[in-house]
Parts: C-alpha cells; sequence; structure tokens
C-alpha cells in the first residue's frame, strides 16, 4: 500500500440515491474533485433497501459498488454515513415505513428495534467493509447513527448501552476505518473519553438555518465563535471535525424556493462562514449539500417537496454556473495546496482585534504552524456590508514583527467578505514572508514554482518573498502595475486589484497576480499515474496542471512518451484556455475533449489555445402538440368496481404506539404495509336515509390533500395547505337513500416524519384516516378496505425500488411504465383536464434526439394558475410526474413553491423512446387542467464526459390479479 498522506478531508455530501443514474456519479465526483476537494460523504436510505422486513435489496440503481467505484476513479475518499438513521428530509428519516408498527422505540437499544435494524446494518456494513481503503477501496471514514443528541425529557439519553450497539453491529460488519460522530451542535456527545465513543468526535452546524425568505438578512450573533475552545474541551486529542456544515439549506412546501436558499447560503455565506471555520483548524470539514439532487418517487419526507436542489454549490440539473461553485473551488483550492495549515494551532484570545488588526471593526484569528502562520480577518459584524481599511501586525514571524502593508497604503475588506493572510508560507524551499493577497494555489515542476494569487475589486496588497539569493527584482512577464521593491533580502511586491492577469518571475518563482474573477475560471487539475483513474487522490498525483480555462475541466492525461497533453471537460462557449503550470516542455499534441487544437507554447511551457465551442440544435418536444392519451384514474367511485382484492381494514387495534386508534378498526396505511404515495380507502354502509354529514379526520404529511366521494359523487376535498399535516372535514352528504354505499376516500401521503428527537418516535406518525364519523350512525357501521401501492411491501417493481409507486389506480395498473396499453384510451391531453373532482391520467410518449457530447439538462416547467377560468380561490389539483417509470416530480398548484422539475439524462432516453405520465387529481368540485406545462433545455454544455449510460426502466406488463 501507498503511504497515504491525506492533505484534508475536504468533502461535500453527495446522496446517489437522489440521483438514480449511475452513469451520472462520475460526473458529480468529477465536479466535486475539480473543486479542489478531497472527499465526499454519503448516507445510505435504509428505505430504499429493505421494503419489505427481511429482504435486503441492493441492485441497479440501488447497488453501491459502482458508486465507490467512480469516486475511485475521480479520486475522491468516502465517508460512509448509513445510519441506520440519517434525518437527510427522507421520508422516516431513513426508516423503512413498517418500522411504525415496532413496539419498542426507534434510536434506542430496544431489542425489536436493535433485531429489525440487524440485517439492515450487517448488509450494508458488509458492502461497505469491501469498499475500505484497507480493501483498496475509497473509503476511509464511517459515521455510525446520526446526530443523536436530543430526546425526550426523563428518557434516558445519551444511551451507552444503544450507541455502543450500533458501533458493535458495524464493526462486526468488518468496518475498520475510524468511526466518527456528527454530534448536532458541538455537545460532546460521545467523544472519546465518553461512555460508548466514537474514534473521532464531529458535530454540525448550519449558523443561517432553514428560512429563506429573506436571503439577504444574515442574523446577528449566527457565526460560531467559540466552537475552537469547545472542541479544546470536549475531544482534545481528536482532530477538529465539521461532519456537516451549511451548504445550503432544505425548504418546505410553500417555501420561498432554491433560489432563495442559494441567495441566503451563495458564495459570501461561503466567504465569511467557511473561513470562520478553518480560523478553528478544522481538518475534517464536510459540506451539506453540495449536489442535493432530486427527491423522486416518494423517497422525501413530507416537510419537503420533489427538489432538494438545496441551493447546494452544484445544481439540481448539476450545472456548476453557481459562483459559489467558483468560490468554493478557490477556498478548498488553498488549503488543500497549505499542509501546514493542518498542524497549525488557532490562537484563542478574547479580542485579537486588538493584536493583529488595527480596526476595531475587525476580527481576526491567527493559526500558528511550526513555521507558517495564518491570520482570518473578518468584519465584526460578519453581515456587514461596508469596507474597512486596516493594517495588521503579526509578531513572531521568521523577520520578527512586520506590520503591513510596509508601502504607506491600507488593506481593504469588503463587506461580506473575509480573508486569509498567510506569513512564512513555504513553498517547499521558496518562502513568502506575508501575503495580503489570498493564495489559490502553488506547484513545483523541476525546481520551477508557479503560485496563484488573487483578490476582490478595489483592494491593495502586497507580498514580500524571501529567496535564498536575497532581494532580487522580477521579470513582469505578463501585464504591468505591479510595483517591486528589494527591502533587508526581501522583494516587496504591491499592487491593486486589476481585471487583467498580471504575472512576475522571481529567479526559480512566477507568480500570477489575477482578480477574483479571473481565479474563477482557474483550475487545478491533477494527473494520475495509474490510468485506470481520471484523477489521482490529490497525496498521489504525477503532476498538476493549472489552467485557466472556462466553465469546468474534469480531468487530463499525458501520453507514455510524454509529447501529448489530452484535457477532457466541459464549455458553455469559445473557451481561451492556458495552461499555465505543468504542461510538458516540448508538448507535440494537444487535445481537448479527444479534439486535436492549434496551440502555442512559449519558453516557460506556457501553452495557449482556444477551444470552439458551436451551438447545438436542439428540438423539444412541445408537450401541447403531442397526442395524449387519457383514462380515469379513479374507477373506485363507480358501482361495478371490485375492491375484492383490497386489504380488510380489519385489524382491531394498533402497534402503533404512537396514536391509539380511534376508531373499531385501524386505518393506518403502514398497519397494512402501504407506505409511500397516495392510500386509497373504501367504507361500506347500509345507508338508513338521514345521514347527512360526514367528518373525515386524515393525515399526510404537510401539503397533503384528501377527496371523498359518497359512491360516484364527490362530497368534498382538503385541499391542503402547506403545514397541515392532519385536515379535519365535515362534508355534506347528498341524500342517502336506504340501502348499500361506498365511500372513497384518497389521502396523499408525502413521506413519513423523520425521527429527530429519540423518545419522540415521530417516524410512526400514521398516514391515512384517523377518524371519521358519519352523522346518526356509529362508526361500526362502516366496513372500511384500503389499498396503498400495488403489492405493498412486497412491491414488484425492483428497478425503481419500494417507493416510487403510490395506490392510485392507475399506478397499481403500472401506467406509469412505459409502454402502457393506451389503445382504447381516450385522446385529451393534462391541459385539456377534467370538469369535476376526480383523478386523471395521461399518457404520451415521443422521441429526443439530443445532440452528442453535449450536457443539456431537460426540465419540466409548470404553468401556476388559480381556477381554470382565472378567477376564484386557488385551484387546487396535484400532479405527479413520472418519465419512463420513475416518479421525478409532484405539483402542487395551490401550494407550490415548485414549478420546474428536472429530470436526468439516464432516465431520460436522449436518443430514442421516451414514456411521460402524469396523474390529475383536481380537488375542487369544478375539476382541474394543466394551465401549461413545458419541457424546457436548460444551457447547452460541451462535454467530455461521455454519453451517459440509460438506466434500466422496465416496461409496462400485465399485472397479476391487478385491482
Ligand atoms: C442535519 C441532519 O444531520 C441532516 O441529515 C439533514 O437533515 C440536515 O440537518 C438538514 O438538511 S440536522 C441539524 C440541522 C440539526
Amino acid at each position: 500500500m501507498a503511504d497515504f498522506v491525506i492533505r484534508m478531508f475536504y468533502s461535500g455530501e453527495f446522496h446517489p440515491f437522489r440521483l438514480p443514474v449511475p452513469g451520472l456519479w462520475l460526473d458529480v465526483f468529477q465536479k466535486i474533485r475539480s473543486a479542489g476537494y478531497t472527499g465526499v460523504s454519503f448516507y445510505v436510505d435504509w428505505a430504499l433497501h429493505e421494503g419489505q422486513p427481511g429482504k435486503f435489496e441492493a441492485d441497479g440503481v440501488f447497488a453501491w459498488e459502482p458508486f465507490f467505484d467512480a469516486a475511485r476513479k475521480a479520486g475522491i475518499y468516502l465517508l460512509a454515513r448509513p445510519g441506520p438513521y440519517i434525518n437527510a428530509e427522507v421520508s422516516g428519516g431513513g426508516y423503512p415505513g413498517w418500522l411504525q408498527r415496532l413496539k419498542g422505540h426507534p434510536r434506542t437499544a430496544d431489542e425489536d428495534y436493535i433485531a429489525a435494524s440487524d440485517l439492515y446494518a450487517k448488509s450494508i456494513g458488509a458492502i461497505i467493509a469491501k469498499a475500505q481503503i484497507t480493501n483498496g477501496g475509497p473509503i476511509i471514514l464511517f459515521q455510525p447513527e446520526n446526530e443523536y443528541s436530543g430526546a425526550v425529557k426523563g428518557f434516558p439519553f445519551p444511551d451507552p448501552k444503544y450507541f455502543q450497539q450500533v458501533i458493535d453491529q458495524f464493526r462486526r460488519a468488518g468496518i475498520v476505518v475510524p468511526f466518527v460522530s456528527n454530534d448536532a451542535s458541538n455537545g460532546g456527545r460521545n467523544a472519546p473519553g465518553q461512555p460508548a465513543a466514537v474514534d473521532i468526535y464531529g458535530h454540525d452546524g448550519y449558523p443561517l438555518g432553514f428560512d429563506c425568505a429573506q436571503p439577504n438578512v444574515w442574523p446577528p450573533n449566527k457565526l460560531p465563535t467559540d466552537w475552537r475552545s469547545k472542541h479544546l474541551q470536549q475531544s482534545p486529542t481528536t482532530p477538529f471535525s465539521i461532519i456537516e456544515f451549511q451548504g445550503g439549506a432544505f425548504d418546505p412546501w410553500g417555501g420561498p424556493g432554491f433560489d432563495k436558499c442559494l441567495s441566503l447560503v451563495n458564495h459570501e455565506f461561503e466567504r465569511v462562514f467557511y473561513k470562520n471555520i478553518f480560523s478553528f483548524g478544522v481538518t475534517i470539514f464536510n459540506i451539506y449539500m453540495t449536489y442535493g439532487g432530486t427527491n423522486w418517487g416518494n423517497l422525501g419526507h413530507a416537510g419537503g417537496y420533489t427538489s432538494y436542489d438545496y441551493g447546494a454549490m452544484i445544481a439540481e440539473d448539476r450545472n456548476v454556473f453557481r459562483e459559489k461553485y467558483s468560490e468554493a473551488k478557490l477556498e478548498a483550492n488553498f488549503i488543500v495546496a497549505s499542509p501546514s495549515y493542518l498542524t497549525a494551532e488557532p490562537q484563542i484570545v478574547n479580542d485579537s482585534s486588538i493584536y493583529y488588526v488595527n480596526n476595531k471593526k475587525l476580527t481576526s484569528t491567527l493559526l500558528k504552524g511550526n513555521k507558517t502562520q495564518y491570520l482570518i480577518v473578518r468584519h465584526k459584524d460578519y453581515s456587514s456590508s461596508d469596507s474597512n481599511s486596516f493594517l495588521v501586525t503579526v509578531p513572531n514571524t521568521s523577520a520578527g514583527e512586520v506590520t503591513i502593508p510596509q508601502g504607506g497604503v491600507y488593506l481593504v475588506l469588503n463587506g461580506r467578505d473575509s480573508k486569509t493572510l498567510v506569513f512564512d508560507y513555504e513553498m517547499n524551499k521558496i518562502l513568502i514572508l506575508y501575503s495580503t493577497a489570498e493564495v489559490f494555489t502553488w506547484k513545483e515542476y523541476n525546481g520551477k514554482t508557479i503560485l496563484v494569487v488573487y483578490s476582490g475589486p478595489n483592494e491593495q496588497h502586497e507580498m514580500a518573498v524571501a529567496l535564498s539569493n536575497g532581494s532580487e527584482l522580477p521579470k513582469a512577464l505578463l501585464g504591468s502595475g505591479i510595483s517591486a521593491a528589494g527591502v533587508d533580502g526581501y522583494t516587496i511586491l504591491s499592487w491593486k486589484t486589476s481585471n487583467e492577469d498580471r504575472a512576475l518571475q522571481l529567479g526559480p518563482l512566477t507568480i500570477y497576480f489575477v482578480d477574483r474573477n479571473s481565479a474563477y475560471k482557474h483550475w487545478v487539475i491533477d494527473i494520475p499515474r495509474d490510468p485506470k483513474q481520471l484523477a489521482p487522490y490529490t497525496n498521489e498525483a504525477e503532476r498538476s496542471l493549472i489552467i485557466k480555462g472556462g466553465y469546468l475541466i474534469r480531468s487530463a492525461t499525458i501520453s507514455q512518451n510524454g509529447d501529448t497533453l489530452n484535457i477532457v471537460g466541459d464549455t458553455d462557449s469559445t473557451t481561451p484556455l492556458k495552461i499555465i503550470g505543468g504542461a510538458p516542455p516540448k508538448l507535440k499534441t494537444l487535445t481537448f475533449n479527444g479534439q486535436p487544437l492549434k496551440f502555442a507554447q512559449d519558453s516557460n511551457t506556457i501553452v495557449t489555445t482556444t477551444v470552439p465551442y458551436t451551438a447545438p440544435k436542439i428540438s423539444l418536444p412541445d408537450l401541447n402538440a403531442l397526442t395524449w392519451y387519457y383514462t380515469d384514474s379513479l374507477p373506485e367511485i363507480q358501482s361495478k368496481y371490485s375492491d375484492a382484492q383490497w386489504s380488510k381494514a380489519d385489524y382491531p387495534k394498533t402497534d402503533n404506539t404512537l396514536r391509539n386508534i380511534t376508531t373499531p378498526t385501524s386505518l393506518y396505511g403502514s398497519e397494512y404495509g402501504f407506505h409511500a404515495g397516495a392510500l386509497v380507502y373504501r367504507g361500506h354502509f347500509q345507508g338508513i336515509g338521514n345521514e347527512s354529514t360526514l367528518y373525515l379526520q386524515a393525515a399526510g404529511g404537510s401539503a397533503f390533500g384528501m377527496s371523498a366521494f359518497l359512491d360516484d359523487q364527490h362530497i368534498g376535498s382538503f385541499v391542503g395547505y402547506d403545514s397541515a399535516s392532519i385536515g379535519n372535514s365535515t362534508f355534506d352528504l347528498p341524500k342517502v337513500t336506504p340501502g348499500l354505499h361506498v365511500l372513497t376516500v384518497v389521502v396523499d401521503n408525502m413521506g413519513l416524519q423523520e425521527n429527530w428527537i429519540v423518545g419522540e418516535d415521530e417516524m410512526k406518525t400514521p398516514r391515512g384516516i384517523l377518524d371519521y364519523k358519519l352523522d346518526q350512525r356509529p362508526k361500526e357501521d362502516i366496513t372500511w378496505k384500503l389499498t396503498g401501492n400495488y403489492g405493498g411491501e412486497a412491491h414488484i417493481d425492483k428497478a425503481r425500488g419500494p417507493l416510487n409507486e403510490g395506490g392510485l389506480w392507475a399506478e397499481r395498473q403500472g401506467y406509469h411504465l412505459p409502454s402502457p396499453p393506451i389503445e382504447d384510451w381516450k385522446k385529451s391531453k393534462p391541459t385539456d383536464g377534467i370538469a369535476k373532482a376526480g383523478i386523471a391520467w395521461y399518457v404520451t410518449s415521443f422521441d429526443l434526439n439530443m445532440p452528442n457530447g453535449f450536457d443539456i439538462p431537460l426540465s419540466f416547467r409548470f404553468t401556476n394558475s388559480s381556477t381554470p377560468y382565472e378567477a376564484g380561490p386557488a385551484h387546487a389539483y396535484r400532479v405527479n410526474l413520472y418519465v419512463n417509470g420513475w416518479q421525478f416530480g409532484k405539483y402542487v398548484n395551490n401550494i407550490g413553491p415548485q414549478t420546474k422539475f428536472p429530470v436526468p439524462e439516464g432516465i431520460w432516453n436522449y436518443h430514442g423512446k421516451n414514456w411521460v405520465a402524469m396523474s390529475l387529481w383536481a380537488l375542487d368540485p369544478w375539476g382541474a387542467r394543466l394551465k401549461d406545462v413545458k419541457l424546457v433545455a436548460g444551457p447547452a454544455v460541451q462535454t467530455g464526459y461521455g454519453r451517459v449510460q440509460m438506466v434500466d426502466s422496465p416496461k409496462f406488463s400485465q399485472r397479476p390479479s391487478v385491482y
């Protein structure tokens, strides 16, 4: 085994189950790796692996080996976080719905809980164990449990017996890498020295929280200040680890939307808040989320909608246009290029401003290494948008105390910015006494060193270089405006930020001075020794290129004989490319995505070229112009419908310990094995003739809806609103004639609650009908049956997993799958809609012929509407959207906020036939139609990524005894 020296575990959170296209996992890994990160942290969602108790499944898109292989290829180390409890805004917090029937408390040492989690822990543990670094795989860290940090009053907590059992479950499964914890806030729980301890204590932090409504407001007192001192109290022997740090925010139904979360947790947030974390000497750092993805197929909890974009640095459709991606790249590259940071000790002083910066409006933290010191400067009022000028004094540099800049000017800290200044910064044999401009990266090539520093607008900077041969005046290589003076054996450089790149040569050192926007275009690309890898781990790089390019550089290889350089990347326009470090000296051939390029190379080996971009022709179908096929998806209300195959809701008690039943028999979906999507009930009774109202209490989670019918008549709906998990409705009945009647009730299940507080057992919150009352009649007079997804826990669609289908009639038939039997269906479109309450089902198909060599994200865009006639109350309807059988959207017109639903290539067939299905559930008596729905393309990015392997999407086949 090679010597592994990890520079820093600088990681992004990415859940492959939120991007069910294994062929795209490498894409996300490469985007994270090219941002300079060394790691990725991932959760495993138990609910997707054990839909049926006792049957662990991990095949197809749910297999983990391809994810581990892709990480290895991209040179990414992994932190595995399989729970069993994960939270993560997924249904049940990762718990399969059948845990609702558990007698004991989940997340405790209760025997039935431990027994229930054993198969999962054993199975996923073994899969992860095989991919540990000790077996040549990418996994280097492991987190048992997640935020085991809070319990209801009086509950034994934290319970070492329980936590130790989780640890033991995974150790028994063969996990040998260090265990980390993810304490919610720094409470020191399960830190080394505590009973039932992990190896490395870690905690999380979401300082700006999850309300994105006011994206420009950073509320006061949210910037952490005491995390280092807390760490020294709680876990002084372990590296300071932040296992989750805010990388965006989740957003609930009816929320402000992810654009707002992106603005709240933007590039400025990264500058101020991430650098503040660096000031605590963090060495294991994971940013949640880095790629959020999609809550497809009912995998999300009720508190969130389909998109899990999170405002993360990589958008849901995988683009990296966001400025926060570029800013994150600058910060990660700096940390990874600065190994002395890992051992530098943060100096904790009460008011550091008096020590290092001379402006009372600023504050700073000094990190002292053996030689190198880092000074992190920020505004005391961290949300300030003022620019403040300052001088810096640092004692004990190799030149004694220095006060800088020396040139009589002031440094500037612009609003919502923070800076890392370096002192005695070592680049092998070259020493920078100080730099007020921030370091992006540096690399040494055969005794020559390239350093890239950057700065923000209207800033003044100074750098002092110590070279062994004393003061030396530099040679300008590029641009002008950097002044230089030799003082006491140092070369002092000073400059103002300019939007023109400049470069100087000082003996063996070449320094590039760029502004931040230019720095954003720079990439450090490590070249692997092992051709099977596209990128090596940071510590195993053969050499690295420093490239000024454009949108994205993914990887690079150099031919055996050393005269050919192949670069792989993505462009969104014709892009000038400049290799400022690492090109083979006598380059003969340069290719970009396999195409040879004309280039020039100068005596410093710098290569200049241009990557051409040609906009492709894209033609997308106009969805409204297609032929759509329609069928009614609520035949249950017709008198001829038979529910003979349905489950009898005849359980006279409940196994749910959270809520007792208030009905003669349990009507909870999970009692009968239905955990995802719509539940449908049929209640049979003998009418007497004096019944006039029906009271229904139904629970489906935030933003759910419910519709009720007496025989074939709609009697009313609970249309739902953002925060309503339970609806109480009393409906007037039409005249009930003596004789047999059927009530049909459809309740949407928006996903199960999470289970954050131990002992509260929130995941057991039932779904379905909680209570009812037909006036004049005892409850016993109604006999209920119910159904959910076809097969229940014994779900039959192994490709799309246990949660993708709900209990709508057309879903049970499998009409969301490709090639349903539409021959006898009517022709009608979702924009035609239906004129009364009910559930319509629409299917269409079309070919896509997307250009090769481009990454072009496709999304559905719904137009929000009030009523079909543009008057009256918000029009209540909900749509489930399926592409080739995969449920990729839940649009709720009267609640929102999501109107745009990206669907990834691989789910789409970009080169052939696709099937789109939609349910249209009209809750209002006047029915519903879509105002508009369009297929829209995002920017066409030319890519060298290659063809994306299609996901196996089995088509429709007649289901046995379907009802
Ligand atoms: C933290 C969870 O660990 C994580 O799973 C996710 O839910 C995240 O929050 C929010 O997106 S919990 C923390 C906010 C207390």
